[in-house]
C-alpha cells in the first residue's frame, strides 16, 4: 500500500496510499481506489484507497476512543502543544519532499510550495501549539460572598473536517492545528484531486507521537466519503472549506442528522478598488499577485478590479505588462510563477468562463492559447491556463458574477468612492476585498463601507497565521486562523457556583 514518485528533477518519493485510521494505514473495506493524475503532464501520479461509508464509521469509532481515552480531557494542554512542535519539526525536516508531493499533485510550483504553504503551514502548526495551553474562559461575579459563575472552553470532541484542493498543507494545517490543540480528535478528507500530502503529514503524525486514533485521513469522493462524514451522527462538528454548492449540502445533511456545528469557508468574488491617488506601480503588483497567485485558485482572489476612470487605460497597461512577463510551465523549475490548473475538468471550467466573456461582449485584453505556445511537449496535454484580462466588464456577464477560480481579471471602472463602494458590494459574496490608496482617511472609510471578512489596504492576498479568516454574506461562517480558530474549535459552559444561598421548601409567593 504504497506509491513511488518519480519527480522530474530524478527524485523517488515513496509515499503511503491507504487510508489513515487509528495511526495504521489500511486499504478500504470495499477496496475502491481512485487515481490521481499530475496536472503538469495528465499522467497517471498515483492510485490511493478511497474511503466508504463504512471506513467512515470505523475512523468516527477510532476518533470517538481517542477523545475518550487519551486525548480531549485527557490529555494536558503542553502535551498537546509539544505534540504539534514536533509535528512542526518534522514537516520542516521533511520541506524539499512534501514540496515536490504537493506540486507533483496539484500543479503549483515547488517554490512557492515550500516557501509560502508549506512554511506557513508549520507556522500555524507552532501558532496553535503556542495557544494550546492559553484557552480560558471567564469568572463572571454574581453575589459577593454568595455564588460566582465562571466558564470553560471545553473540545468540542470528534470533528470532521473536508478541505480543498486549492491549498491541500496549507487547508489541512488551518483545520487541524486549532482543532487538536483544543483538544478535538479528527476525521479527515482531503479533496480527490489532492489525496496525497495527507497521507504524507499523516505519516509524519506518527512519527510525532500522536495517540492513535487523533488524527484519522481518510481519501474518498465527496458523494461518499464527504457525505458519510457530514451526515455521521457520532461526528459533533464538521468544518469544510471549498464550493458554495457544496456548503450548503454539507448544511442541510448535518441539519438533517445531528444537528452538528458547522464551519463553512466558501468561495468569492472579492473587489478589488483602486484610487488615483494609490501608488499605481505597487497597486499593479499586489492586484496581479491577487488574482495569478495559485493560478487563480484562490477563494479570495481579487478577481473584481474597480479602477478609478481617471486611470483605466495607464493602469491597464501595466497589469497587461504583468500578465505578460511571468513564466508559466514546469512547476519544477525555479523560474515558473504558474503551473497548470489543478485537474483537466478545472482547466474546462475556466476556459468555459473566458468563452463565456468573449461572447458576452467583454474586451479581451490579454490571454488567449498564443501565451501557452511555448510549452514544450511534454506539458502540452497538462492542463495550462493563460492569464486573462478583461476590461469593459459590467454587472450580469458571468464572468462577474460568479467565482471562476482562475486567473481571469475582470476590470470594470468608478468615478466616486460612493460607486466604487457600490459596485464592490454589489456580489452574494462577503469573503475579500482590497483597497488602494495613499490617502488615510479615504482607506479607513472603505475598510468600514465594505462587506467582507477581510479587507486589504495597500496590499492583496497574504493571510497571516494570527489574523482571522472568513467570510460574510455567502462566503460562509465561522473564522479560521487567529484566537477566533481556536474558539471554532470549543464550547463554552457555564457553571453557576453557589457556597451560600440556602433554599426551604416548599415554596410559595410569599416566601
Ligand atoms: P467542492 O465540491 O466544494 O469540493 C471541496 C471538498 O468538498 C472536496 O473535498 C470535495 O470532495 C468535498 N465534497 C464534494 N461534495 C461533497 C458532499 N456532497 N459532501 C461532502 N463533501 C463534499 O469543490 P470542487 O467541485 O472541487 O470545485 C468546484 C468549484 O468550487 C471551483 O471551481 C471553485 O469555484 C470552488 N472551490 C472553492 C474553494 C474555496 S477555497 N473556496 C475550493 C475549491 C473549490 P471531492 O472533491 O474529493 O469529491
Amino acid at each position: 500500500m504504497s506509491a513511488i514518485l518519480e519527480t522530474p528533477n530524478g527524485n523517488k518519493i515513496t509515499i503511503k496510499t491507504g487510508l489513515f485510521i487509528n495511526n495504521e494505514f489500511r486499504q478500504s473495506k470495499t477496496g475502491t481506489e481512485m487515481t490521481t493524475p499530475n496536472p503538469a503532464t495528465g499522467e497517471p501520479l498515483a492510485t490511493i484507497s478511497a474511503a466508504s461509508p463504512e471506513d467512515v464509521d470505523e475512523a468516527v469509532a477510532a476518533a470517538r476512543k481517542a477523545f475518550e481515552t487519551t486525548w480531549g480531557k485527557k490529555s494536558t494542554p503542553s502535551q498537546r502543544s509539544a505534540l504539534l512542535n514536533k509535528w512542526a519539526d518534522l514537516m520542516e525536516e521533511d520541506i524539499d519532499n512534501l514540496s515536490q508531493i504537493e506540486s507533483l499533485d496539484n500543479g503549483k510550483t515547488v517554490w512557492l510550495a515550500k516557501d509560502a504553504d508549506i512554511t506557513d503551514s508549520i507556522g500555524c502548526l507552532r501558532y496553535y501549539a503556542g495557544l494550546a495551553d492559553k484557552i480560558e474562559g471567564r469568572t463572571i461575579e454574581q453575589e459577593e460572598g454568595v455564588k460566582i459563575a465562571f466558564t470553560r472552553l471545553e473540545p468540542i470532541g470528534v470533528c470532521g473536517q473536508i478541505i480543498p484542493w486549492n491549498y491541500p498543507i496549507q487547508m489541512f494545517a488551518w483545520k487541524v492545528a486549532p482543532a487538536l490543540a483544543a483538544g478535538n480528535t479528527i476525521v479527515l478528507k482531503p479533496a480527490e484531486q489532492t489525496p496525497l500530502s495527507a497521507l504524507r503529514l499523516a505519516e509524519l503524525s506518527v512519527k510525532a507521537g500522536f495517540p492513535p486514533g487523533v488524527i484519522n485521513i481518510i481519501n474518498g469522493t465527496g458523494s461518499v466519503a464527504g457525505q458519510a462524514i457530514s451526515s455521521h451522527m457520532d461526528i459533533d462538528k464538521v468544518a469544510f472549506t471549498g464550493s458554495t454548492v457544496t456548503g450548503r449540502r454539507i448544511m442541510e445533511s448535518a441539519a438533517k442528522s445531528n444537528l452538528k456545528k458547522v464551519s463553512l469557508e466558501l468561495g468569492g468574488k472579492s473587489p478589488v478598488v483602486v484610487f488615483d491617488n494609490a501608488d499605481l506601480e505597487q497597486a499593479a503588483n499586489w492586484v496581479t499577485i491577487g488574482i495569478l497567485f495559485n493560478h487563480g485558485q484562490e477563494c479570495c482572489a481579487g478577481s473584481r478590479l474597480f479602477v478609478q476612470d481617471t486611470i483605466k487605460d495607464k493602469f491597464i497597461a501595466m497589469l497587461k505588462k504583468n500578465f505578460e512577463s511571468h513564466v508559466i510551465g514546469d512547476p519544477f523549475d525555479i523560474k515558473t510563477y504558474q503551473g497548470p490548473q489543478v485537474s483537466e475538468q478545472q482547466q474546462k471550467r475556466v476556459q468555459s468562463y473566458i468563452d463565456a466573456g468573449i461572447e458576452q461582449g467583454a474586451t479581451l485584453v490579454t490571454g488567449g492559447k498564443e501565451r501557452l505556445a511555448h510549452l514544450p511537449s511534454k506539458l502540452k496535454n497538462g492542463y495550462y491556463i493563460a492569464p486573462t484580462i478583461f476590461a469593459d466588464c459590467k454587472k450580469g456577464m458571468k464572468i462577474v458574477d460568479e467565482e471562476i477560480f482562475g486567473p481571469v481579471l475582470t476590470v470594470q471602472t468608478f468615478s466616486t468612492e460612493e460607486e466604487a463602494i457600490q459596485k464592490a458590494n454589489d456580489t452574494q459574496y462577503g469573503l475579500a476585498a482590497g483597497v488602494f490608496s495613499q490617502n488615510a482617511s479615504q482607506c479607513m472609510r472603505m475598510v468600514h463601507s465594505l462587506h467582507a471578512g477581510t479587507v486589504w489596504c495597500n496590499q492583496y492576498v497574504v493571510p497571516s497565521n494570527s489574523v482571522p479568516f472568513g467570510g460574510m454574506k455567502q462566503s460562509g461562517f465561522g473564522r479560521e486562523l487567529g484566537i477566533e480558530g481556536l474558539k471554532e474549535y470549543t464550547q463554552t459552559k457555564a457553571i453557576h457556583w453557589n457556597y451560600a444561598e440556602k433554599v426551604s421548601w416548599p415554596m410559595d409567593g410569599t416566601s
